[in-house]
């Protein structure tokens, strides 16, 4: 396929409800969304960049720099056989890996569409239905936690993820055991935490998470395997993972025992089938985590999070979860067992809805031969 055209459009959502982590709070959801024109079709890919460097170190704009400066004049004319070989193209531009994945999924769309066959089947996925929880922020109060934990579980949502951070750990996960018992459950630092706090981590060791999501600095798989050394409840590792590589390196010292894979920080599909294998060789689980993705980011993550090495339940919920309405048609829907459908229409599987797309767009570009 030869690529004729690429749009950029940095666009914004308003989200349902605020989304509160330790390292800050969204209210809407911006992001980039990627359109490439090839042999008579176009794809979609999302860059899940944020407006400020606070999760990793991209955001829209510099996203949108690197990609009009370096990318895009690169994938303009350029002409593949499949999207796996669009790593290559780009190796030698250090990291945006959120920049580099838009373009990645992008191009899986259109080669999906050419082919007629789903993204999930491209990538090698089995399973038809994905487990599903749901990852809440932090709130104002305990009790607004707790309502809010009540309404998704009644809803069916299989698992449920909770931000914590320091003066927000302990007692909140004390009191969603006492309201709910024994559901599956687990927590999410975003690297709030140092070695001082051994003793939060300890005292969180007892109530039978499901993992401990990032606690540590994002750059430090040495203090993490100190942690996981101390504690039976695993580790997960979100922010530490960026590349394949760095999977192999934190089973090999033992910082974690499980891996959250999101193709966006890891920089495209291909990054994140590697890691998905390297992990399955050496049996460690992985599982689909998530960045608020619209409708089309989400699309890609589903089909992914059908590989069979994804063995916990994922960070994808139904578009009702994150948006009033989503730019996908049909929207993502919860089934009554907690589970996603992958979709089996060639390419994404859902339609993009152009109109909203335009609604939502805040600045766009068009990038032709
Ligand atoms: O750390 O997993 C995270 C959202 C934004 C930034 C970081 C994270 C998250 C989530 C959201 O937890 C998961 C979802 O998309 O539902
Ligand atoms: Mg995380």
């Amino acid at each position: 396929m030869r690529v004729e055209a690429i749009e950029l459009r940095q666009i914004a959502m308003p989200l349902l409800f605020p989304f509160e982590t330790s390292f800050g709070r969204e209210e809407v959801k911006i992001c980039l969304l990627v359109r490439i024109y090839a042999d008579g079709l176009s794809g979609w890919g999302e860059a899940p960049a944020s407006a400020a460097p606070l999760y990793n170190e991209e955001t829209v704009g510099t996203a949108w720099h690197v990609l009009e400066s370096f990318i895009i004049p690169r994938v303009l004319g350029w002409t593949f056989h499949h999207p796996s070989e669009f790593p290559a193209l780009v190796k030698d531009i250090r990291r945006h890996h959120m920049a580099k994945a838009g373009i990645e999924a992008a191009l899986w769309d259109l080669f999906c569409q050419a082919e007629s066959i789903p993204l999930y089947q491209a990538l090698g996925g089995e399973r038809r239905r994905i487990v599903v929880g749901v990852s809440l922020g932090i709130e104002e109060t305990v009790d607004k936690l707790l309502s809010r934990i009540e309404g998704f579980l009644a809803r069916g949502y299989r698992r449920i993820k909770v931000k914590i951070k320091p003066g927000w750990d302990v007692e909140v996960v004390k009191a969603i055991r006492r309201t709910f018992g024994e559901i599956l459950l687990q927590v999410d630092a975003n690297s709030a935490y140092t070695l001082e706090d051994i003793p939060i981590f300890e005292a969180l060791d007892a109530f039978h998470l499901l993992l401990i999501e990032q606690p540590l600095a994002e750059d430090d798989l040495v203090d993490h395997a100190k942690l996981q050394a101390k504690l039976s409840t695993p580790i997960c590792l979100d922010e530490s993972i960026v590349h394949p590589e760095d999977a192999r390196k934190a089973i090999e010292l033992g910082s974690c025992r499980v891996i959250n894979i999101k193709q966006a920080r890891l920089g495209g599909l291909s990054a994140a089938l590697r890691t998905h294998d390297i992990c399955q060789e050496r049996n460690v689980p992985v599982w689909c985590g998530g960045l608020l993705e619209t409708g089309v980011g989400r699309a890609v993550n589903i089909a992914l999070a059908s590989l069979s090495n994804f063995r916990l339940p994922a960070d994808l919920s139904a578009s009702d979860r994150y948006f009033q309405e989503d730019i996908i048609e049909p929207p993502v829907t919860l089934n009554p067992d907690g589970t996603i459908t992958v979709p089996t229409a060639p390419g994404l599987g859902f339609q993009v809805v152009e109109e909203r797309v335009e609604k939502y767009t805040v600045r766009k570009q068009v990038f032709r031969l």
